[in-house]
């Protein structure tokens, strides 16, 4: 294996996966060798990071400069608009979700960086596939452009690593559930709001119908699961559009129910918005066998060690203990 020291750039480090992530590569690599990246101005303490660059991902040539200033070798591209969101503003959607991905492959492509992680999500299946255990090769079918993004995106790592020998992974991510960093603008954003809410009223109104399941992973285990990917020998990688994560499957009602046990009078109800058709053509499990194989992806949290823990941290950081 070819030996050389990381330097790390992190685009969307201030999001809910960016945040955590970086805290994880400073604690792995060194501050001085992470650089985050985000839209917001530099302030004390807005990252744990070395470095800090207020980039703008869609600015090639900004973009460009900061790769060579800092000799990166590993870019982790996050930044990009959730389900929700892009459903609002479709063509940035594209645009953002996109180009960014394409010009770091370029780059790659060009010797300036060495390997990327790009996330993807279970947003890239969409209509008429099998609700339950989707394996990792069905066919995509997406309706939303957020899904359409991610599919496009997917295609694009695939071409550019069989082509050109690009090192780009992807994880295909389901729902996201932390508590450092609220997650923004996704379908999956109930049952990170839903915690919030059961400990400062009591009570929640989702924007998700009842018996929806979806998949969901805690954050821990997405942390550990993109570091694996990223750490896994090129050799044992079969699969380099995105790989499926399954973490665990939930709906509304279910979850409300693991919360009570912790919060018991905890009452919720239910105003499906626009976003439940988004959650009606998404699978509810996934088969993540392939993942397992290639690089031993693992999990520490079921849905009971996750409310447990969501609870626990969420009313220290509320000042509700
Ligand atoms: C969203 O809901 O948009 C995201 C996702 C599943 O990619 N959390």
């Amino acid at each position: 294996m070819e030996s050389y020291t990381e330097k790390i750039l992190i685009t969307g480090a201030l999001g809910q996966i960016g945040t955590e992530l970086t805290n994880r590569l400073v604690e792995i690599h060194g501050a001085d060798n992470v650089v985050a990246s985000g839209l917001d101005k530099w302030q004390e303490g807005i990252s744990s990071a070395g470095h800090y660059e207020r980039l703008d991902v869609t600015n090639t040539k900004l973009v460009r400069q900061v790769i060579k200033d800092y000799e990166i070798t590993t870019v982790y591209h996050l930044a990009s608009l959730l389900s929700g969101t892009s459903e609002k503003q479709p063509l940035f959607a594209w645009k953002l979700n996109l180009e960014p991905l394409i010009d770091f492959c370029e780059m790659a492509k060009e010797g300036l960086i060495k390997k990327i992680f790009w996330p993807s999500s279970i947003a890239v299946f969409g209509k008429g596939i099998p609700k339950e255990n989707v394996g990792q090769e069905v066919v995509l079918n997406p309706t939303t452009v957020y899904g359409i993004s991610k599919m496009a995106g997917e295609k694009w790592c695939e071409y550019y690593f069989d082509k050109y020998g690009v090192d780009v992974r992807s994880i295909r991510y389901p729902g996201l559930i932390s508590w450092k960093t609220p997650a923004g603008g996704g379908t999956t954003d109930y049952a990170v709001e839903i915690f919030y809410k059961a400990i400062e009223d009591g009570k929640y109104t989702s924007f998700i119908s009842e018996d929806t399941a979806m998949p969901m992973l805690y954050m821990d285990d997405a942390i550990e699961a993109t570091l694996k990917l990223m750490d896994a020998p090129k050799e044992s990688l079969t699969v380099r559009s995105s790989y499926n994560l399954g973490g665990m499957s939930f709906t509304p009602k279910q979850l409300a129910e693991e919360i009570r046990k912790e919060i018991p009078g905890f009452e919720i109800s239910y105003e499906p918005d626009f976003r439940q058709a988004i959650a009606d053509s998404w699978p509810a499990s996934i088969d993540d066998s392939t993942a397992k194989n290639d690089w031993k992806l693992s999990y520490n949290f079921g849905i009971s060690e996750m409310t447990q823990d969501m609870i626990k941290n969420l009313r220290i950081k509320l000042g509700k203990n």
